[in-house]
């Protein structure tokens, strides 16, 4: 995605440290919050539809500076709860939690020394949310870590598309803002909440190499188990991030993420209905631990802090069958199909073979195209049950006899024992 400026691709091997984070917990929350939050894409009797941090930018609503920066005077999250949060995540089977510090608008959502436009210098509310996530975070052993917008600052002298001058008029260059307020700022991020477990830099756009340097240095002095996100730029991170919400169709190599939305968009959006179901989520995570990658769910909390609920359900939902099947997701390995099958989906674990059947094959049979190891057994799972299938070969095509009911609502587990590490023929095609 040239987005994101190509090729940071790296294998597990190089990062084994910091590279864990993915290895043991491939699902993640991301949280986009801030002061675009209260207006939930909504501008006076206005309504703009699409993604709801982008609210101010001339693309949605185009509120100039000024009025942009009266937001926070309303700024009074009461209904902010970190330990909700992080219990949230926790139930859902999530490993680390992602935040916004600062988006595209410039807004510091910690206590940041480095510019006053932040949420302890300028809200009623004066306090510092993420001093509680964090700690709520590891109270719960969950990752926690950073979102911060490097190069797009919208509203500081010399930000990515942001003021071209200063307050008196002079012109301000990238290297001001990048002097006065990223570096400082990346800085704060890195040591003022102890031990993170990654940076999320986003968009990188055209900026310089010199200034994405820096900013990794910082990182790598501050917080040497950091991941950095390849949006970082020009190769410095170390995983690759795709496409906002895309989940890959064939296998990626090398480590990588995905982000996604519980909904459509990232910030709270009022009329944003469109909530993924337990099951997509399910369908969404497994595609990318079957592609070999990790998937990062965001929420976006309203302004005063509380979490939209069918986004809370859905997560909890989901999070029990992962609690059930743990063996599934967690540190599991990517599918030896290298795609989704029209069932569902496989993820490896040494020479088990997990299928994930989200469509429950009604001709009572499921075929499995292919598959060269030889299977010892097949299992059925029900919870901590396991109820052996009969299996046959033919023509190449493993045929598993099913009972006519799925044993889960959600999704169906299939268990199985082969006597290598799983291998295929992927020359197979339409179900015979
Ligand atoms: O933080 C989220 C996501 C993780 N990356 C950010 C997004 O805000 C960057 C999204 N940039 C993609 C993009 C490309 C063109 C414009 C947005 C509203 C109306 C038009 C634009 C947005 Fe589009």
């Amino acid at each position: 995605n040239e987005m994101w400026g190509e090729s940071t691709v790296k294998l597990r091997a190089e990062n084994a440290e910091r590279g864990q984070l993915f290895n043991d917990g491939n699902y993640a929350m991301f949280i986009h919050w801030g002061l675009y939050s209260q207006l939930g894409n909504q501008v006076g009797d206005k309504t703009y539809y699409g993604i709801g941090e982008w609210i101010m930018n001339p693309r949605m609503a185009g509120i100039p500076i000024p009025e942009y920066k009266k937001l926070a005077g309303t700024f009074n999250p009461q209904q902010f709860d970190a330990k909700f949060i992080a219990k949230l995540a926790k139930d859902a089977g999530m490993k680390y939690i992602v935040i916004t510090s600062k988006h595209h608008d410039g807004f510091a959502m910690y206590d940041s020394k480095a510019c006053d436009f932040n949420i302890v210098n300028s809200t009623p509310w004066k306090k510092d949310p993420m001093k509680e996530l964090a700690a709520a975070c590891r109270a719960e052993g969950l990752g926690f870590g950073f979102y911060y917008s490097h190069n797009q600052d919208w509203t500081f002298p010399g930000g990515g598309r942001g003021p071209t001058v200063d307050e008196n008029g002079n012109p301000a260059t990238f290297e001001d803002y990048f002097t006065k307020k990223c570096l400082p700022q990346v800085e704060e991020i890195t040591s003022n909440y102890g031990p993170i477990e990654l940076v999320w830099f986003d968009t990188p756009g055209k900026m310089p190499k010199k200034y994405v340097q820096q900013l990794v240095d910082v990182v790598r002095k501050n917080q040497p188990n950091a991941l950095v996100s390849g949006r970082a730029g020009h190769g410095l991170g170390d995983y690759q991030s795709l496409g906002d919400m895309e989940v890959p169709h064939k296998n990626v190599k090398g480590m990588w993420e995905a982000v996604d939305t519980t909904n459509d968009s990232w910030a709270y959006a009022w009329y944003d209905e469109y909530w993924k179901t337990p099951k997509e989520i399910l369908r969404r995570l497994i595609a990318c631990v079957g592609r070999g990658g990790t998937y990062m769910l965001n929420i976006g909390p309203r302004g005063d802090g509380s979490v939209p609920e069918r986004a809370a359900r859905a997560l909890r939902e989901s999070g029990e069958w992962i609690r059930t099947y743990p063996q599934v997701v967690y540190a599991a390995e990517p599918s030896p199909w290298e795609h989704a099958l029209p069932w569902g989906d496989a993820t490896v674990k040494g020479s088990k073979l997990y299928l994930s059947v989200f469509e429950w094959p009604t001709a009572g049979k499921l075929y499995l195209p292919g598959l060269k190891t030889k299977i010892i057994a097949a299992n059925l799972l029900k919870k901590d049950q396991s109820n052996p299938l009969e299996f046959s070969e033919s023509n190449g095509w493993t045929i598993l006899e099913l009972p006519p009911v799925a044993p889960e609502k959600l999704v169906s587990v299939i268990e199985i024992d082969l006597a290598g590490t799983p291998r295929v023929d992927a020359t197979f095609g339409i179900d015979p």
